[in-house]
């Protein structure tokens, strides 16, 4: 995978940037339009269209919003081949891997028709309208949000429950949702040792927050429990073996454990979920983490209730 500059994509990899102490820094996303009733993007069905990938956690939390904001038949989706190239994520002409909107081969392809020309990675999710023919986001915290101002479907983000879903998201982003990645992106011992401690002293406070409540914010799920649940569906299948995050499992805390299994037992939600396409994505062929990209056998977890 590569880089775009000034609308053109450049298929030599930069590599992530490590370059503080061998840590790992996710790039910001760049292209964060909103959809609003005053326009010029506005919540119109059949108006927008989203490209996801399975593996991609971000693009996961977007697939959420979708399903339970009852969103599917106003706004469609293309999915990427679950690996990637030196092209990024691809598609293929036809079937399930195929891109029905555009008809593009690689995802740089949607980004290039940016104007003023993108310079950037280019990243899954993307939200286009095409209406405009352009990206109106590639950041999966404000499609979920924008997704909540479509109809009147559940409110994802009620006022009186903010400042906790705030204080959630912030702590879960930087430690769990992206910490994952931290220590299994690690160029150091010591940027491994810091990321991995972070990431379980947060399923650590999540752990006895859902001793407490149903939810993260509550009684009521909100958007900080769909920011969570995809870092879950991962974590035991992908993140405990390829990232090294083996402190603990999932199955191991009794209380997330449960909240897990009962957010997949939702309506619409397994259907979001592609345990194989993570197993694999995640254990595919590395330099750095897995030279042979031999795929691991298990683990076998029942995710039923
Ligand atoms: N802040 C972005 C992050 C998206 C992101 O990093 N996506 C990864 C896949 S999990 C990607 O597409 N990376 C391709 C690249 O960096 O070239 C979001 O939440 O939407």
């Amino acid at each position: 995978m590569g880089v775009m500059i000034n609308g053109t994509y450049h298929a030599e990899d930069p590599g992530p940037d490590t370059s503080s102490g061998g840590e790992f820094k996710r790039a910001e996303a760049k292209i964060r339009d909103w959809i609003t009733p005053d326009g010029p993007f506005t919540p119109d069905a059949d108006r927008y269209h989203l490209y996801v990938a399975w593996n991609c956690p971000w693009a996961h939390r977007a697939l959420i919003a979708r399903e339970m904001l009852n969103l599917k038949p106003a706004i469609s989706v293309s999915y990427a081949r679950p690996r990637r190239t030196d092209q990024g994520w691809v598609f293929d002409d036809t079937g399930e891997f195929s891109d029905p909107e555009l008809g593009v081969s690689a995802i740089h392809q949607v980004y290039a028709y940016q104007s003023p020309g993108y310079t950037g990675r280019c990243t899954m999710p993307v939200l286009w309208d095409r209406e405009t023919g352009q990206i109106v986001s590639n950041e999966s915290a404000d499609i979920i949000r924008m997704f909540g101002t479509f109809n009147n479907a559940p409110d994802l983000y009620p006022e009186n429950l903010r400042p906790q879903i705030d204080a959630w998201n912030d702590r879960i982003y930087p430690t769990l949702n992206n910490g994952v990645y931290r220590a299994g992106f690690a160029r150091t011992q010591d940027a491994y040792s810091t990321a991995v401690a972070e990431v379980f002293e947060t399923l650590d406070a999540v752990e006895a927050q859902l001793q407490k409540t149903e939810f993260l914010a509550g009684d009521t799920l909100t958007e900080a429990d769909i920011r969570l649940f995809p870092t879950l569906a991962r974590f035991d299948v992908a993140y405990h073996y390829a990232f090294k995050c083996n402190i603990r499992r999932i199955t191991d805390y009794p209380a997330l454990w449960a909240y897990a299994r009962n957010f997949y037992a939702r309506p619409g939600i397994a259907e979001t979920v592609r345990f194989d396409v993570y197993k694999n994505g995640y254990h595919s062929k590395s330099e750095l983490r897995n030279p042979l990209g031999i795929i691991p056998a298990g683990p076998e977890i029942d995710w039923r209730i």
